[in-house]
């Protein structure tokens, strides 16, 4: 199939999606034209079958804001056309989806009929969509996809609950590559960053109010109270002063290192022994995912699709938002015994097989093929 993707290209949850999807559709064979305004941070043009094709917004003073959906849809009609895409993937439904629509009508006009499926990760819809501003738009560019995926049950129920939604939405649960070998494979520089006896506690995000920094800050404190600790904190954005600011207050400056965003999400978590993420909400928490691939238990909230995630007591732990006291006290259960550690990270590793690239990348296949099969407007 030759098929264009469209996302966000930066270090977020959706554009990583987007970007393993790619890559592994054209390891299997699939022409991918990823179109965006950056190349996407993950992507490597190493296989014939990838393209990247950039969207310019060419500047002009008249504009207030420069119209990107405007680029993107007129960047989305050349490619198809000069490439013969057959099948256009649109991840976060703002803007993309609304810009995928107007392609689709425009190529309709010159007798090329387009289907698009559209992927919902979370923030379009728990977040950002449901603002009345952009709620309208929203729920018509999801009725006027062909097949609309999202992250997990919760984001489809959440979807269902806030927007007025006519169509069936499927859920394909985001992915990891588990590699056997990757943990031992990896050179480990555990020694770099924390002493012997130390247990290393990581927290990866972009920083956003939603990612309840303060808690991360919070439940090590406790940790480190009672455990020698050492947190890595991995990401950047908005709350990351806060933070820094917070830390220096608790006396802990020593025990905590601010890492800024980093492309090196392997190498830090081949040496952690716990994940944080306790999130206000989390449509999947793909942060989790990746952890729990290399052997991390994770403490989390319950918010939204967590739990489809994270399993109590097997992988980790899950407490309600802000209850850092429980949190902490399970972080601590679990980081204090050598063998119960051992075995939530054999768990976590389990727990993150079910949700190996090999076992959703047909679920997807078996999407495209639909929204190129069924009448598509
Ligand atoms: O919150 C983030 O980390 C970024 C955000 C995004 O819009 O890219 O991530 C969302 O999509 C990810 C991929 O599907 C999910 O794993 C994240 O849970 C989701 N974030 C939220 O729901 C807050």
């Amino acid at each position: 199939m030759k098929i264009a993707i469209v996302c966000y290209p930066t270090f977020g949850g959706s554009g990583v999606v987007a970007t393993e999807l790619g890559l592994e559709l054209a390891r299997r064979g699939h022409e991918i034209h990823f179109i965006t305004y950056r190349q996407p941070v993950r992507l490597a043009l190493m296989n014939p079958n990838l393209h990247y094709h950039e969207v310019h917004v060419p500047e002009y003073p008249l504009f207030h804001y420069q119209p990107y959906e405007l680029a993107l849809s007129s960047k989305l009609v050349d490619m198809v056309k000069l490439h013969g895409i057959e099948l256009l993937h649109v991840h976060y439904a703002i803007p993309h989806a609304y810009a995928g629509y107007m392609a689709k009508k425009m190529l309709k006009e010159q007798g090329i009929r387009i289907p698009m499926v559209t992927t919902l990760h979370g923030t379009d819809i728990t977040l950002v969509g449901n603002h009345p501003f952009y709620k309208p738009a929203v729920s018509f560019s999801i009725n006027h996809s062909d097949v609309v995926t999202s992250v997990s049950q919760s984001l489809k129920d959440d979807t269902y609950r806030l927007f007025d939604i006519n169509r069936e939405i499927y859920v394909i649960p985001n992915f990891i590559e588990v590699k056997e070998e990757r943990k031992d494979g990896l050179p480990c520089k555990r020694n770099a960053i924390a002493g012997d006896g130390q247990r290393i506690v990581t927290h990866i995000s972009n920083f956003r109010e939603v990612k309840r920094i303060p808690d991360v800050v919070k439940i090590f404190n406790e940790i480190q109270k009672k455990i020698p600790a050492r947190l890595m904190m991995v990401g950047d954005g908005p709350e990351r002063e806060p933070a820094e600011k917070l830390v220096e207050e608790l006396g802990i400056s020593d025990k905590v290192v601010f890492f800024g965003n980093s492309n090196e999400i392997n190498e830090i978590l081949c040496f952690t022994d716990l994940f944080l993420l306790p999130s206000q909400t989390e449509s999947f928490g793909l942060a989790a995912l990746e952890a729990m691939a290399l052997g991390v238990p994770v403490i989390s909230t319950n918010a939204g699709g967590l739990p489809e995630v994270n399993r109590e007591g097997i992988s980790g732990y899950l407490g309600d938002v802000g209850d850092v006291e429980y949190m902490a006290e399970k972080a601590v259960y679990i980081l204090s015994d050598d063998n119960r550690l051992d075995t939530f990270k054999r768990n976590a590793l389990e727990n993150a097989r079910e949700f190996d690239i090999q076992n959703i990348m047909p679920m997807y296949e078996n999407i495209y093929r639909r929204a190129l099969k069924q009448q598509f407007v």
